[in-house]
């Protein structure tokens, strides 16, 4: 196994050489430590059935299924997938058009993902790729005062307006799908800043997509520094230009591992959109078992 940076990019190593089959216990170690370090990892030359990609994600920690059916391998439910792409017989597997917003993983739910692993198993010819902004790096160059806003306040967040209406839902009221989301997913309450269980940096956890407000320590509303804090740290730059968002592009065979705990991510937007299709497997890496 050889773990290089990512030649001219912000962030992320390229690994050669692994093989998820025959991986030491010693390289997984490397590897982990790989993807906290450098926030992203890219494992070239991936051949992995959904089986073994699910094993793979089973040795970096403990894999939670999705907790929306719909997104489910038909034949292994861990896998999530995302797919604009119908099967032969006219089925959809998977859900299209997901992450099209920033975001990390489970940010809507009480422990978010501590690792994401995505698998492109469709690549498109032409814009392919996924923006991810570090918010530990985003945090460090906020200024004194954003930072000082910081502390001491909370933010909320709620799957409710990235929720994808499911096949079932079709001619139901809209306020039962709402009241059902928010019974299920009821929205979730942090500190806006956190530290990192692996590395300890202090991480801004804010997502255009996910976070709904923000208070102070009294209960009073900051949704005016919500706005303060998407702009500084890129998120509403259309342009994609911010010097915060890195673009990963992939080809096929590889696999992204990246630190869902400090990065969020947004699927890149395509007026037309060419076949996609990528499986993905979500990790809990429990800090007091971690080796
Ligand atoms: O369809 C999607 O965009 C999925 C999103 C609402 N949740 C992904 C996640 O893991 O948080
Ligand atoms: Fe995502």
């Amino acid at each position: 196994m050889k773990i290089s940076p990512q030649a001219g990019r912000k962030f992320g190593v390229i690994v050669e050489g692994f093989d998820a089959e025959t991986a030491s216990p010693q390289e997984i170690v490397e590897l982990k430590k790989a993807i906290y370090t450098n926030k992203i990892a890219v494992l070239k030359n991936q051949d992995l059935s959904p089986r073994q990609f699910l094993a793979l994600g089973e040795r970096l920690g403990r894999v939670s299924e999705y907790y929306e059916p719909v997104y489910h391998h038909p034949e292994v439910k861990e896998v999530f997938v995302s797919s604009n792409v119908k099967e032969e017989d006219g089925r959809q597997i998977g859900v299209p058009k997901t992450g099209k917003f920033w975001h990390s993983d489970y940010q809507f739910m009480p422990r978010p993902f501590d690792i994401t692993m995505i698998y492109p198993q469709v690549v498109p010819s032409k814009n392919r790729g996924t923006y991810f902004i570090n918010m530990a790096t985003a945090y460090e160059k906020l200024s004194e005062e954003l930072k000082l806003a910081a502390k001491d306040t909370t933010a909320t967040h709620s799957v409710l307006r990235y929720f994808k209406i499911r096949p079932t839902d079709v001619y139901r009221p809209i306020s039962e799908i709402i009241d059902e989301v928010n019974a299920k997913t009821p929205p979730v309450t942090s500190p806006l800043a956190f530290a990192h269980p692996h590395t300890d940096e202090t991480v801004l956890y804010v997502s255009e997509g996910f976070t709904l407000s923000l208070q102070d320590a009294d209960g009073n509303d900051r949704s005016e520094l919500l706005t303060e804090l998407l702009t500084a740290t890129g998120q509403l730059d259309r342009t994609y230009e911010h010097e915060n968002i890195h673009l990963q592009t992939f080809e096929k065979g590889d696999m992204l591992l990246w630190d869902n705990r400090s990065l969020i991510h947004r699927a890149l937007h395509t007026a037309t959109p060419e076949p996609a299709v990528s499986y993905r497997v979500t990790v809990y890496d429990d800090v007091d078992t971690a080796a």
